[in-house]
C-alpha cells in the first residue's frame, strides 16, 4: 500500500511532513521496492539500506536545484520513487521502462547517468566548481558506499576537494559490504571508526533526544550540535584519527542511517558549514526485508524472487560461462601452482567463490580497484606467477592504461577473463560490454579470443595458461552452448566470433546458401582460416556481439583490404550508440543479433 506516497507531491511535500509521516513514507517506499523487485529483479539489498537516507535527503534539500549524486546508483530506487517515478516504477529494468540506475535522460533529479563505482565525488566536485564559478548557491551531495570509497577515483576526488576547500557534502553510506564483505585496510579503518563505542553511545543519546522532539527547537538543536562536536573532538583525540579530517573534510558521524530525524538534523547542520564535509552514516544492507538482511550478497543484484521465502523465481539453465570459469580455474590451480586469481570486488559475480575457499593464498579480492587489479597482476606475472584477472568487460574499461602500460608493454603473461562481454540486459548502458574487442585489439602484444561454447572456453583458458604473453578471453553473460558445430557450404561466408557463432549457424541454416566460420581469435586474426574460407564466397558477413566501430568485423575488413580481396563485406554488430536496458535476448534481437535478424540482414543483401 502506498497511501501517503500516492497522495503527496514529491519530493517537495516531504518537507511539510512530520517525522512520523516521514517514517511512513520510508515504510511505503520499502514495501514498493520489495514488491516491484520481486517481479523485475534488481538491486534490492543496497536500495533497501538507503531508504531513510533518500527520504532525509529529499526532505532536507531541494532537488533538482540541489544536486544529489548516488555513487554507482544501484541503491537509488528510493530516490527514484521520491522523484516522480512512482507511477512507472513497475517497469523497472524492462525495455522502455525505468532504468535500474540514475539516468539523466529519465529525470532532472539524476545529474548523471551512472553505473560504475567511485565516480560520485569527482562528478560532484565538478558541479561544485561550476556552481562557484557561476555564482550560484545550491548544495551538491555525493552519496558513496564504503566499498566504492575504496576505489582510487574516490580518493582522487577527495584529495582535490580537500585542497579546493569549497562547499561539498559527501555522505559515506557504510554498510560494511561491497557485494560481499568489504575488503582492505580502509575497510578495517572504517571498522575502527564504527566501533568507537563511546561516541556511538553519546550519539545514541542524542538520537533519542531528537526522536522525542521531532520538531526540535533551536536551542535543543544547538546543544545537540555542540555535544556532537565535542564528542567528535573526543573521538579525534582519544579514539581514532579521522582520516577525512586530514584530507580537508569536516567529519560527522558515525550516525544511524535509518533514523530520519537524526539524518535530517545532521544534513541541516551540514548545509551551513563551509568547506567539504563528510557525513558517515551506518546502514544495514537489505534493511527491512529479512531474507535480504540475512543474505545481502544474494540480494545485491537478485533475479525475481518470492517475497514470502526469498527464493529465486528463475530456474537454473545450463551452467553459465561464469560457472565454467570458476570450475576451470580450480582445475588450472590444481595443475599449476603458479596460477593465481584476482577479482575487483566481484568474487561471486566472476565465479571465484570456490577458488577463494580452496586456494585462499592464491586468491586476491583487491576491492573496487580495477586499475590496481591489472597492475598488481603485472607484478605477480613478473614474479613468475600466472595471474587470471577476472573483470567484467565494462569495468575493465577503467584499467585501459594499466593493460597497455603495465601488462602489454612489458609483454607479461596476464590472462584477462572478461565476463559479461556483450549485452548484459537489464543493467543497460553503463554495464554493457560493448567495447572490449575494439579497445583491446589496438594494443600490441595482446591476444584476444572469444569462445563459441563451453568446451572452447575451457580449452582457451587452458591454452592461456601456457602462453607467453597477455591473453584476453571474452565471454558473454549467461549459459553457453554445449558444443556448437560450424557447418555448411554456400555463397555467403559468415565469419562469426564468440557468442555469435551459434546464432550465425542458425541464420545460415535458415538462409540456406551460407556457411559459418568460427573465428575464435579477434587478435591476431586466424588469417589462414579466413582467407581460405572466403575464397569462393560472393558475400562476406561478419557477426559480433560488440561495437561495430573498430571491432572484430573491422579487423576482418582490414585484413581483406590488405590482401587485396574485393568481396563485399557486411558487418553485423552493435551500432555506434549506447545500448539501453532490457532483457538480453530482446536487446540482441532489437539490434539485429538474433539468428532471425542475422538471416534477414543477409537476405536484404
Ligand atoms: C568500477 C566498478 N567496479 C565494479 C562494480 C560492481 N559493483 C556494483 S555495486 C558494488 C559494490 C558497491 O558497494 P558499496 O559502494 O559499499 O555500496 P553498497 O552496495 O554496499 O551500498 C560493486 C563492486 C561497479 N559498479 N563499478
Amino acid at each position: 500500500m502506498t497511501a501517503l506516497l500516492d497522495k503527496i507531491k514529491l519530493p517537495e511535500t516531504l518537507k511539510e511532513l512530520s517525522s512520523k509521516q516521514l517514517d511512513q513514507i520510508a515504510d511505503e517506499v520499502r514495501k514498493k521496492i520489495i514488491s516491484i523487485t520481486s517481479k523485475s529483479g534488481g538491486h534490492l539489498a543496497s536500495s533497501l539500506g538507503a531508504v531513510e537516507l533518500a527520504v532525509a535527503l529529499h526532505a532536507t534539500f531541494d532537488s533538482p536545484v540541489d544536486k544529489i549524486i548516488w555513487d554507482v546508483g544501484h541503491q537509488s530506487y528510493a530516490h527514484k520513487l521520491l522523484t516522480g517515478r512512482l507511477d512507472r516504477f513497475n517497469t523497472l529494468r524492462q525495455h522502455g521502462g525505468i532504468s535500474g540506475f540514475p539516468n539523466a535522460a529519465e529525470s532532472p533529479h539524476d545529474p548523471f547517468t551512472v553505473g560504475h563505482a567511485s565516480a560520485s565525488i569527482s562528478q560532484a566536485l565538478g558541479l561544485v566548481k561550476a556552481r562557484d564559478l557561476n555564482g550560484e548557491k545550491h548544495s551538491v551531495i555525493a552519496v558513496i558506499g564504503d566499498a566504492s570509497l575504496s576505489g582510487g577515483l574516490a580518493f582522487e576526488g577527495m584529495n582535490n576537494a580537500g585542497g579546493l576547500k569549497t562547499n561539498l557534502i559527501v555522505i559515506l553510506n557504510d554498510n560494511e559490504m561491497a557485494i560481499s564483505k568489504s575488503v582492505g585496510a580502509f575497510s578495517n579503518y572504517l571498522t575502527a571508526v564504527r566501533t568507537s563505542n563511546f561516541y556511538v553511545d553519546i550519539v545514541g543519546r542524542i538520537e533519542k533526544l531528537i526522536r522525542h522532539f521531532p520538531r526540535i527547537g533551536t536551542s535543543l538543536f544547538e546543544s545537540a550540535k555542540k555535544l556532537k562536536d565535542r564528542t567528535r573532538q573526543i573521538v579525534l583525540n582519544f579514539k581514532v584519527d579521522v582520516i577525512f579530517e586530514e584530507l580537508g573534510f569536516k567529519y560527522f558521524g558515525p550516525i544511524n542511517g535509518h533514523n530520519i530525524p537524526l539524518l535530517m538534523s545532521t544534513l541541516h547542520h551540514a548545509k551551513d558549514i563551509e568547506g567539504p564535509i563528510l557525513i558517515h552514516v551506518l546502514t544495514k544492507k537489505g534493511k527491512g526485508y529479512s531474507h535480504a538482511e540475512d543474505d545481502p550478497t544474494r540480494f545485491h543484484g537478485a533475479p525475481p524472487y518470492y517475497i514470502e521465502n526469498g527464493k529465486s523465481k528463475t530456474n537454473g539453465t545450463g551452467p553459465t560461462y561464469t560457472e565454467i570459469f570458476g570450475k576451470t580455474m580450480l582445475e588450472l590451480a590444481e595443475q599449476n601452482p603458479k596460477v593465481v586469481a584476482i577479482t575487483a570486488a566481484m568474487t561471486d559475480g566472476t565465479g571465484l567463490v570456490e577458488f577463494a575457499q580452496k586456494f585462499p593464498e592464491r586468491f586476491f579480492d583487491v576491492g573496487i580497484a580495477e586499475e590496481h587489479a591489472v597492475t598488481f597482476a603485472a607484478g605477480l606475472a613478473k614474479g613468475g606467477f600466472r595471474p587470471y584477472v577476472a573483470i567484467y568487460s565494462t569495468f575493465l574499461q577503467r584499467a585501459y592504461d594499466q593493460i597497455i602500460h603495465d601488462v602489454c608493454l612489458q609483454n607479461l603473461p596476464v590472462v584477462f577473463a572478461i565476463d559479461r562481454a556483450g549485452i548484459v540486459g537489464e543493467d543497460g548502458a553503463t554495464h554493457n560490454g560493448a567495447f572490449d574487442m575494439a579497445y583491446l585489439r589496438a594494443i600490441p602484444n595482446m591476444t584476444v579470443m572469444a569462445p563459441k561454447d563451453e568446451k572452447e572456453f575451457q580449452s582457451m583458458l587452458h591454452t592461456a595458461s601456457e602462453y607467453k604473453g597477455p591473453v584476453a578471453i571474452r565471454y558473454p553473460r549467461g549459459s553457453g552452448y554445449s558444443a556448437a558445430k560450424s557447418s555448411g557450404t554456400g555463397s555467403v561466408c559468415i565469419i562469426a566470433i564468440g557468442s555469435m557463432v551459434y546464432p550465425a549457424i542458425e541464420a545460415a541454416k535458415m538462409f540456406g546458401d551460407a556457411f559459418v566460420v568460427n573465428a575464435r581469435f579477434v587478435k591476431p586474426l586466424d588469417k589462414k582460416l579466413i582467407l581460405e574460407s572466403v575464397k569462393n564466397a560472393k558475400q562476406i558477413v561478419t557477426v559480433e556481439e560488440g561495437t561495430i566501430e573498430g571491432g572484430f568485423g573491422s579487423a576482418v575488413a582490414e585484413l581483406l583490404e590488405d590482401e587485396g580481396i574485393k568481396i563485399p563485406v557486411k558487418r553485423i554488430g552493435l551500432p555506434d550508440q549506447f545500448i539501453e536496458h532490457g532483457a538480453r535476448r530482446e536487446i540482441l534481437d532489437l539490434y539485429g543479433l538474433s539468428a532471425e535478424k542475422i538471416c534477414q540482414t543477409i537476405k536484404n543483401l
